[in-house]
């Protein structure tokens, strides 16, 4: 009997320490997720342009929006809707070709159809310049830009402008919101992929670039304004702009892809919540063994 009483003694504190230890597993395994989490960062959006039709997440939506260059900007540029386009495949990548010849103080492109919520994001499309010339594209020849779907007068945007027949090549940036529209000089080569971005880090205001294909910013200029300005969300803008040229004039780019990037959301609180679940699991593995 006291054989057996022992016996079963040992059983007893063997599976407590079993339990001890699947409990103190668990909370370790779901620690290191929600660290993996915190130090990640989640796909809200991606379009990879790989045809051959254009996905339904983009809508030939836009308003009437500010065209910005050093000539004449910034004067309304009337939407006209989508430009002309076809699915290609250049260097590798599978890209849409948007081109069209515009009127001036006119807006080709799209919005996308969700709107998205974000403290902090990261708006990236990835494109190749073609040939910046008078007789193949001028001014904004690819436009990105936030739109808030609650108000279509405030957005932000972001381009190259390729003025004077392609003879003076700026950065171009507007912001409705903050009523405020700059154009710097900064040259581009043909043939050569760039990445127009939309910033906007937790806590800080939004910083609109042009960056080189190794994610090196060119240009940039941060707004007056965070994430928080669109309080109502924002949709995401992938359009082309025309100047003021006395007549219709071509424009041309290659876009690989377009990529919303938004933080894990809360990872900071998943942590916590991966802490309270590991003494949890501690509190009622020594509760177990206590019986
Ligand atoms: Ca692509």
């Amino acid at each position: 009997m006291k054989k057996s009483t022992s016996i079963h003694r040992f059983s007893n504190s063997t599976s407590s320490l079993l339990r001890a230890l699947a409990g103190g597993l668990l909370a370790i395994s779901t620690l290191l997720i929600c660290l993996d989490r915190a130090a990640g960062a989640t796909t809200a959006f991606f379009d990879d342009f790989s045809g051959p039709t254009l996905s339904s997440d983009w809508q030939a939506s836009l308003p009437t929006m500010n065209q910005e260059n050093r000539f004449f900007g910034p004067r309304p540029a009337t939407y006209v809707g989508a430009p002309l386009y076809s699915f290609q495949t250049l260097g590798g990548s599978s890209v849409i070709r948007m081109t069209e010849t515009n009127s001036a103080l006119t807006r080709r492109g799209w919005s996308t159809t969700t709107s998205f919520s974000a403290s902090s994001f990261h708006y990236e499309v990835r494109f190749n310049t073609l040939v910046q010339s008078a007789a193949t594209s001028i001014d904004s020849f690819i436009e990105i830009g936030l739109l808030d779907p609650s108000n279509p007068g405030r957005y932000d945007l972001v381009a190259p402008f390729e003025g004077g027949n392609a003879t003076d090549p700026q950065f171009v940036t507007g912001s409705s919101i903050d009523n405020s529209y700059t154009a710097v000089t900064l040259p581009y080569q043909n043939n050569t992929w760039y990445r127009l971005v939309l910033d906007a880090p937790s806590g800080g205001n939004i910083r609109a670039s042009v960056q080189s294909d190794t994610g090196i910013e060119l240009m940039g200029r941060t707004f007056g304004h965070g994430a928080g300005a669109f309080s109502s969300g924002f949709e995401l803008i992938l359009s082309q702009a025309m100047g003021e040229p006395t007549s219709p004039q071509p424009q041309d780019v290659a876009v690989d892809y377009a990529l919303l990037i938004v933080p894990e959301p809360n990872g900071i609180a998943l942590v916590m919540l991966g802490a309270v679940l590991w003494a949890g699991s501690q509190k009622r593995s020594k509760a177990k063994s206590n019986r």
